[in-house]
């Protein structure tokens, strides 16, 4: 696997993916639910996925997608990851852990924060079961080689599988601020 992520936190503006901000537009317009007490099983899963990587457990972070995940990046980090010559412009559930795993092994201690409280299903789904969260993330990376820090705003997109349990099925990177 290249070491791509590295373009990513080179400081630099980036356009939104076209059909991402129209996710995010569709997704638009969700309530937050304040007067929840019980956690969601989809917060539960984003709680999960700040533990995973700020514990740097790569087994806790594969248990939180399924085999179906993808993983929808920038135009600016679209390369052929894969290396069958087509541009990638997702990937899925084992390049996800390669990434993860290829920063835990490089850095110190991470900060992974998500900030955000919307949830609504997703309106790509008739059947409603899908939720939509966008959420700000806030990534840094501590190494003695260096730290570098990432702020994006995301779509997460949470179903149930077939048991019921529920998953992360699609991440959108929508916008990078750093
Ligand atoms: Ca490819």
């Amino acid at each position: 696997m290249r070491s791509y992520r590295e373009r990513k936190f080179i400081v630099k503006p980036s356009i939104p993916v076209f059909t991402a901000a129209m996710l995010a537009f569709a997704a638009g317009g969700c309530g937050s639910s304040p007067h929840e007490t019980a956690i969601e099983p989809w917060e539960a899963l984003l709680d999960d996925l700040r533990n995973a990587w700020e514990e740097e457990d790569l087994s806790l972070m594969g248990s939180l997608f399924r085999e179906d995940f993808q993983h929808h990046l920038l135009e600016v980090d679209w390369d052929d990851y894969d290396g069958d010559g087509i541009i990638d412009e997702y990937w899925g559930l084992e390049y996800e852990l390669e990434f993860a795993g290829m920063i835990f092994a490089s850095s110190d201690s991470i900060s992974f924060l998500i900030s955000g409280d919307s949830a609504c299903p997703w309106s790509g789904d008739s059947t409603g079961v899908t939720m939509a969260l966008n959420r700000l993330i806030d990534l840094k990376v501590f190494s003695a080689q260096g730290n570098t820090e990432e702020s994006m705003d995301a779509l997460f997109l949470c179903r149930p599988d077939d048991e019921g349990d529920w998953y992360i099925w699609r991440w959108y990177d929508l916008e990078s601020y750093l």
